[in-house]
């Protein structure tokens, strides 16, 4: 591990770092908090390169979105030192450092002032969770998507996540899959429909939009104070996509009565409220951008984005916990049992959350 301060002394900062503290949240990159010697704070990390393979693309990605919202949040007179995120360049102008070992870090100002939730206090508070996601991607509706390089090939193709997961199940290499035959089955049964998000694609039913795709409540800052939206954050996976992907995984974590890897998955059920606050705010910060056919394609967004992260869990529990960070035993396997319930949740209330998505068409 790299000596963390003497990372921070290759990048452009204006004060000299004198200490630092670790980030345990997300579970992908490595986040420290630093602390310079005149009172300023920054955020190094570490980008995981065993997932994000491009770190130059990636980064110049980042650098592009977050100049775009900046020049859109100084015409409309907001700050831009809150409203998105700055990064810091290298003292030689690069983007990130590449250390010898082959690990990427960047720098960012720390936003002050600021929490970041695991999980929703109330439905207000994620209605205007759904705004700010609405309007980030209003702010990206003409950044050009060409420019964009595809961080993760295939990232919500969830057919291409299914087929994943069957090669890991053949390969089998720690002995697990014989543990998990029903969550396995659980996947198969779903495999006629996975492909609602990506056919829709396809046939144009969906549009291509410049899209976020890790939409979690962690990666949104929120005000200490008022708890209204701040930043939109972990910039990483930003590639063109379809809206509900962006839908899908705010509600399979913000909407559900129960944390990512609760230990009873029979306490994760889809809190409806939550879903309706969420889509209301969604809509209206887009303004009139969305389709009707993206609306009434919420519900099952939902569930398949939720069963796409059940594969996902699963697959890396199959593949000895490669993937994502884990804490405690069997961890990926208890996230993917509650992607299931949750996902099982969603489909016995189906019903009802297309009669709620029809009548918001009507409303908007
Ligand atoms: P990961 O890809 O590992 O999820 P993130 O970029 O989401 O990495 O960062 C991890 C966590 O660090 C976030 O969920 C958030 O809690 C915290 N964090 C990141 N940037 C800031 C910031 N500028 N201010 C406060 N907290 C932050
Ligand atoms: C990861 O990086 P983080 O923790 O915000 C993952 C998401 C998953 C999520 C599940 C790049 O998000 O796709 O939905 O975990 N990010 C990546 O909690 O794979
Ligand atoms: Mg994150």
């Amino acid at each position: 591990m790299k000596d963390v301060l003497e990372l921070c002394g290759y990048f452009d900062l204006p004060a000299k770092p004198v200490s630092f503290k670790e980030c345990r949240v997300g579970h992908i990159n490595s986040t420290y908090f630093i602390d310079c010697e005149d009172g300023s704070r920054y955020v190094l990390q570490r980008i995981n390169t065993a997932v994000f393979r491009n770190p130059e693309g990636l980064m110049r990605n980042v650098f592009g979105v977050t100049g775009h919202i900046r020049k859109k949040l100084i015409a409309s007179g907001a700050d831009p030192s809150r409203g998105t995120l700055s990064f810091v360049k290298l003292k030689d102008g690069r983007l990130y450092y590449p250390a010898s070992d082959g690990s990427a870090w960047r720098v960012y100002r720390y936003i002050d002032g600021v929490v970041s939730l695991q999980s929703a206090e109330s439905p207000d508070l994620f209605a205007a969770v759904g705004r700010a996601f609405g309007v980030f991607q209003r702010q990206l509706a003409d950044y050009d998507a060409s420019e964009l390089v595809e961080t993760i090939p295939h990232f919500h193709d969830t057919p291409s996540r299914l087929a994943d997961l069957r090669a890991s199940v053949s390969a089998d290499p720690v002995g697990r899959a014989a543990l998990v035959s029903d969550e396995i089955a659980f996947c198969e049964s779903y495999s006629k429909v996975c492909g609602y998000i990506t056919e829709g694609i396809a046939s144009g039913r969906f549009p291509l939009r410049v899209t976020h795709n890790d939409t979690k409540l962690n990666n949104i800052l929120l005000d200490e104070k008022t708890l209204e939206p701040v930043c939109v954050i972990d910039l990483d996976t930003i590639m063109p996509g379809s809206v509900l992907y962006d839908f899908g995984d705010s509600i399979r974590f913000g909407a559900s009565t129960a944390a990512e890897d609760c230990d009873d998955y029979k306490s994760v059920k889809l809190n409806d409220e939550m879903f309706y606050a969420f889509s209301k705010g969604f809509v209206s910060g887009l303004d009139g951008a969305l389709t009707r056919d993206e609306i009434l394609g919420f519900p099952m967004g939902a569930l398949i984005i939720t069963l796409e992260t059940g594969i996902r869990f699963l697959k890396d529990y199959i593949d000895g916990d490669v993937y994502f960070r884990v804490e405690k035993k069997n961890h990926n396997l208890i996230r993917a049992r509650n992607q299931f319930a949750l996902v099982k949740d969603i489909e016995s209330k189906l019903g009802k959350l297309d009669g709620f998505v029809k009548d918001l068409v009507s409303a908007t």
